[in-house]
């Protein structure tokens, strides 16, 4: 036995020892080059890359007092495996730049280059996940470029014991996971926008730009606006029940029999955010709001959320919908899904999002999440939703979730708990009308010029008629329709939310939490009808018109235009122009329509019922103005 060993050891040395010469001592940089460039296939712009030639004059070659510093053969096209194993001899080797050629597949072992300073290989096509020790060996890098190519995985968390780096572009890849804790101490220009990464930004990064970090509609944590909340890291926080063994709760929660330990980290963080609005709202007063006070931004900015257009035709298919939801419902697991347009989706993808609190509005708060597949919806939680049982909202939330129509936001998905429920809509771009009206004026407010305006309120008047028809054996069939919940896609084109909550919403709240019991003959003499409707679709045609804000959407009536008082006057007394809202004032050759459509807006609001139009005439002479 110990015959046979012995000369299979030193076989292998002998090997060892062979190619370690060849390596080490025996190839030239010459031949070094010329073996590096046989492992290119489309070498041709290395055509003076030839024996016996002077390899600093060679393309691409950089040297210093004739010795090989750098290889920067960028803008080639060139492509093929690159053979790093063959310049690994190059000692004085410093810089590679590969940058703008047709190279792909994994990272070539660039690794072996321990003393590289620069990497450069930006606007290639590699792609696959980088080794987390990758750069573990590579101490002496400054400059890791590696933007536009397709690697995929995490950053490799060897990037954050780089103690020379300087600068780190890997934007426009699919990097994913969370960003590992860069040093700062020399980093003076890092990019990582248009990939997957989420989770919070570490400190050491949040002095960088905004811009730095765009286009990953995960990462949270300055300096991005999103706040980083409970949902992004479901780890931390209290425990909240002692259902929940607190081993388990380490982990994402995806795990079979997760669903209850889900929920409740959901309603932790739906907790958080509801501390967090009020730290929110306080700034936001301060900044969008504080001409109002603190009343509306507490009672009326309900949530700037949810959809896209749909066709025109309502389609009554629930028994195509979402059965994986109408399965789970049974258990207290994961979202209903009653409205499948936009995929499948459940709470741990919502978990897995990045938050945002929105607001809080009469029916409960409301955050903003976008999920790792790029959807960002409006999550809302509302506490006073316990008119019926299970069953019985069931049915109500998928007929919601079956009505299409182009000024109507669909919700997508609901959570049922018996006490209080979550409402997943898809998140609509402008936000409310409230919002764009009052909220920030400087941005938006010059493109609401009469014509937008104009398609606005048309449109709030379609999609009413629309729920009108659809809930006519409700008392409300919509409800709530004030400026809050009016969603504006990209083209301002409305979209009406938080409809047909009527038979949903516990009676006493409801009176509180519904803006159709703000209409004066419910005032009066607690009567409600589905002209109390029209009452709210006057208001949001003053509000729109006179660009002010409603004291009638306050409780105690402080703050705002009493706008109904105010325009009816101006009508009386023949002084229309003096309330329009400026912007649109001066659109002289629409003077004519513009205060035919304020006095529908003032007719709407007449205060006895009897004599208010009917939504009807309304939308037909809505439609004459134009
Ligand atoms: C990339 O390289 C090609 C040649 O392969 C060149 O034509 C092109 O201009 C380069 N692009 C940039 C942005 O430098
Ligand atoms: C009104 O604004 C919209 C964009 O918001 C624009 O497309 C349209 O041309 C404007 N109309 C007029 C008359 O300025
Ligand atoms: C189906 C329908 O009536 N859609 C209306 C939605 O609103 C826009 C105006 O923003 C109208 O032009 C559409 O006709």
């Amino acid at each position: 036995m110990a015959h046979l060993h012995h000369p299979n050891s030193l076989l292998l040395l002998v090997l060892f020892l062979v190619s370690s010469f060849h390596v080490a001592f025996s190839a030239t940089d010459e031949e070094s080059l010329l073996q590096f460039k046989r492992s290119l296939t489309n070498n041709g712009a290395l055509d003076s890359w030839v024996p016996g030639s002077s390899v600093c004059k060679w393309t691409g070659i950089v040297c210093s007092i004739g010795i090989i510093t750098g290889l920067h053969l960028n803008n080639l096209g060139l492509s093929g495996t690159i053979d790093v194993a063959s310049i690994e001899g190059i000692r004085a080797l410093r810089t590679i730049s590969f940058e703008n050629n047709s190279f792909s597949g994994p990272i070539p072992e660039f690794s072996r280059l321990g003393p590289l300073k620069a990497l450069y290989l930006s606007q290639n096509q590699f792609s696959g996940t980088i080794p987390d020790d990758f750069f573990s060996h590579m101490s002496s890098l400054k400059k890791v470029l590696m933007a536009h190519n397709s690697f995929s995985g995490n950053m490799p968390s060897s990037l954050a014991g780089l103690d020379n780096l300087m600068e780190l572009n890997l934007q426009g890849n699919q990097f994913s996971g969370q960003i590992p804790p860069i040093k700062k101490d020399k980093l003076t220009a890092i990019d990582l926008s248009n990939n997957q990464l989420e989770g919070p930004i570490p400190e050491s990064l949040s002095k960088f730009s905004a811009a730095s970090f765009q286009g990953n509609p995960g990462l949270c944590g300055l300096p991005l606006t999103v706040v980083c909340s409970d949902l992004a890291k479901p780890q931390v926080g209290p425990v909240p029940t002692s259902s929940m063994p607190a081993a388990d709760g380490a982990d994402g929660g995806e795990g079979e029999g997760g669903g209850s330990k889900v929920v409740i980290w959901v309603l932790v963080g739906l907790v958080v955010a509801g501390v967090l609005f009020s730290l929110f709202s306080s700034r936001k007063k301060d900044s969008d709001f504080s001409v109002l006070g603190k009343e509306v931004v507490h009672e009326v900015v309900d949530i700037p959320a949810a959809a896209s257009t749909h066709s025109r035709t309502m389609s009554s298919k629930k028994g195509s919908v979402a059965k994986k939801g109408s399965q789970r419902g049974k258990d207290m697991g994961d979202l209903v899904i009653v409205n499948d347009e936009k995929g499948p989706f459940g709470l741990s993808d919502l978990m897995k999002a990045a938050a945002e609190v929105l607001g809080n509005g009469g029916l409960g708060s409301a955050y903003k999440a976008v999920m790792s597949n790029g959807l960002s919806v409006v999550v809302k939680r509302i506490r006073e939703m316990n008119q019926l049982g299970r069953e019985g909202f069931d049915a109500e939330m998928r007929r919601l979730g079956s009505l299409r129509h182009e000024n109507i936001s669909t919700p997508l998905a609901y959570h049922y708990r018996k006490e209080e429920k979550l409402l997943v809509s898809e998140f609509v771009s402008k936000g409310s009308l409230l919002y764009v009206l009052h909220g920030d004026r400087g941005i938006t407010h010059a493109e609401l010029n009469w014509s937008t305006r104009w398609r606005i309120i048309r449109g709030i008047a379609k999609g009413l008629g629309f729920l009108h028809e659809e809930f006519s054996s409700y008392d409300l069939p919509h409800g709530n329709l004030k400026s809050s919940n009016v969603l504006l896609n990209d083209n301002y084109e409305p979209l009406l939310s938080d409809y047909a909550f009527h038979p949903l919403i516990n009676s006493p709240q409801a009176v509180q939490a519904m803006f159709a019991y703000k209409a004066p003959e419910f005032q009066n003499s607690q009567e409600i009808s589905p002209k109390c409707d029209v009452y709210c679709l006057g208001i949001v045609i003053l509000e729109i018109l006179t660009g002010k804000f409603p004291s009638q959407y306050l409780s105690n009536g402080k703050g705002g235009i009493d706008i109904v008082q105010w325009v009816q006057t101006a009508i009386t007394e023949d002084r229309e122009q003096e309330v329009l809202d400026p912007e649109i004032a001066s659109a002289t050759e629409s003077r004519d329509q513009i205060v035919a459509l304020l006095r529908v807006g003032a007719a709407c609001t007449e205060s006895d019922p009897d004599r208010r139009m009917s939504l009807r005439e309304a939308i037909q002479r809505i439609e004459e103005a134009g």
